[in-house]
């Protein structure tokens, strides 16, 4: 049994490094559908980071004044990750079709 452990902790030591990898990437996900978020409002924490997906079949943007964030033109199956680094409501809207827009509430 002794020769087995090496691999169990070889493997925990990867799966943790995933996880880890993982919650630094993504925190949410909004995917853009027919021009509109999926979420009006989503409510994250400091330092989280969300991932807005273009899953349209035309071009979107993300667009947030108070970050003085623009994601340039996302095509369709773009993403845009957004760090919503301090506390506070942020509108997010798309700079092309005026009437997509959602909040990121941050606490
Ligand atoms: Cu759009």
């Amino acid at each position: 049994m002794k020769t087995v452990r090496p691999f169990i902790f070889i493997g925990s030591f990867f799966a943790a490094i995933g996880c880890l990898a993982a919650y630094a990437s993504t925190n949410h996900m909004v995917t853009q559908t027919d021009k509109t978020f999926d979420s009006k409002e989503l409510a994250v924490a400091v330092g989280d980071t969300v991932l807005f997906k273009n899953t349209d079949s035309i071009k979107h943007n993300i667009l947030v004044e108070e970050l003085r964030y623009n994601s340039g033109i996302q095509q369709p199956g773009g993403e845009s990750a957004v760090v919503f680094d301090q506390n506070g409501r942020f509108v997010v809207r798309c700079g092309i079709h005026s009437r997509m827009k959602m909040i990121v509430v941050v606490d």
